[in-house]
């Protein structure tokens, strides 16, 4: 369905998409559901269309963004899109030198070590990603009243592929320099907030619904060291984007020891990973007296390959579990792995919407 972004009726169906609703809280006609990663990987169509083209080649080529994103929208039915882009985009966009390899992930020339090696690191203007603009009114024209979720990496996560130079288990390299140059540390953290406010900005003032900021690699911290070293900088962000309206999603992997800290950043709807109950989710996020809000989350992402006897009993847990929400938003605990069948995937959206039905 092509609707003009000014439609009428496109703006009504976006404004009462159940992503949105439930993202705001608010009643729902089924339990909208999406897939972090539903791009990429596991869709033949996506691997057709990368052929020839690296990675970050293809975040900066419209057409290709605008194919990619919609594939998985087209296939599944799912009710939001996710901006095909990447976390590292941005420092590309203003020239720091990485790349991502195939296979492993994000890989930095010259890992961050002193205060002048942050002198590369500078939020992006509009005008250095044009292509990102243009990708996303386009996008938002096409996809109707389907909701456009924008994201970027938060300043954790990011910045420990700038220490670490690539993919880390251990963060230790990151760990040794917050602990110990913490002066540099909160530069480095500070600097890459500003550079997630400008991506986020560009993608909502080009027409995203709402965004998402990634700390996928936050649950490697202790609470405490969330706190003095990360929740600022997060904040920081949170707080830029609140004049937008905009709903503010916030993710990461094994945060169930962080999750109230996480939602206390600034976070409309917090994303829980597979080990923490939805209902226990929110003890956690309420347990400092803040009133309850929308989670996302949480099948893990290994029972796609588990066969559907033992799918369909985790997706009745989940959603009786995301009961205890005043909105949820179906998802998996982590990002779609590249060897899914899509068919579960499909075979879950529909068991969602069905399951959900007035309720
Ligand atoms: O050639 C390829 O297909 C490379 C694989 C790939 C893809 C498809 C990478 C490399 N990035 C992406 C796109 C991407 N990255 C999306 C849009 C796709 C979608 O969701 O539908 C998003 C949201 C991201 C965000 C991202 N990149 C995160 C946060 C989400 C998460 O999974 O936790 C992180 C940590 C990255 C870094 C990154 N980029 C690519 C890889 C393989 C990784 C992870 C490397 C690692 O394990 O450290």
């Amino acid at each position: 369905v092509t609707q003009s972004p000014q439609s009428p009726t496109a703006a009504d169906a976006l404004e009462n998409s159940a992503f949105l609703r439930a993202a705001r809280g608010e009643s729902v006609p089924h339990t909208p559901v999406w897939f972090m990663r539903q791009a990429g990987r596991s869709l033949p169509e996506y691997r057709a269309i990368r052929a020839g083209t690296t990675m970050l080649e293809s975040c900066m080529r419209p057409d290709l963004v605008v194919e990619i994103t919609l594939q998985p929208v087209r296939r599944y039915g799912v009710d939001a899109a996710i901006f095909f882009s990447d976390i590292v985009l941005p420092l590309k966009a203003v020239g720091v030198d990485l790349e991502i390899q195939p296979g492993v992930g994000p890989v930095v020339a010259s890992p961050v070590r002193s205060l002048e090696d942050l002198d590369p690191v500078r939020p992006v203007t509009p005008a250095d990603v044009t292509y990102i603009t243009e990708s996303v009114q386009e996008l938002v024209s096409r996809l109707g009243g389907t909701p456009l979720i924008g994201f970027a990496g938060a300043p954790f996560t990011v910045a420990s592929y700038l220490v670490e130079g690539g993919p880390s288990k251990d963060h230790a390299k990151t760990k040794a320099l917050m602990h110990g140059d913490p002066k540099l540390w909160h530069a480095l953290a500070d600097r890459l907030a500003d550079v997630a406010i400008a991506y986020l900005s560009v993608q909502i003032e080009a027409g995203a619904s709402a965004i998402q900021l990634f700390d996928s690699w936050a649950g490697a911290l202790s609470p405490r060291d969330y706190a003095e070293f990360v929740q600022p900088h997060s904040a920081k962000v949170f707080d830029a984007l609140a004049q937008y309206g905009v709903p503010r999603l916030h993710f990461g992997v094994n945060t169930g020891e962080l999750l109230g800290l996480m939602s206390a950043a600034g976070a409309d709807v917090v994303g829980v990973d597979w080990r923490v109950p939805l209902d226990e989710a929110v003890r956690r996020i309420t347990a400092d007296g803040t009133p309850a809000k929308p989670v996302q989350g949480n099948l893990d992402p290994a029972l796609l390959f588990a066969g559907w006897d033992a799918i369909e009993p985790e997706i009745d847990r989940i959603l009786a579990e995301g009961k205890a929400a005043p909105g949820h938003i179906f998802n998996l605990g982590h990002g779609v792995p590249p060897s899914t069948d899509p068919e579960v995937l499909h075979q879950v959206v529909r068991a969602v919407h069905e399951k959900s039905k007035h309720g």
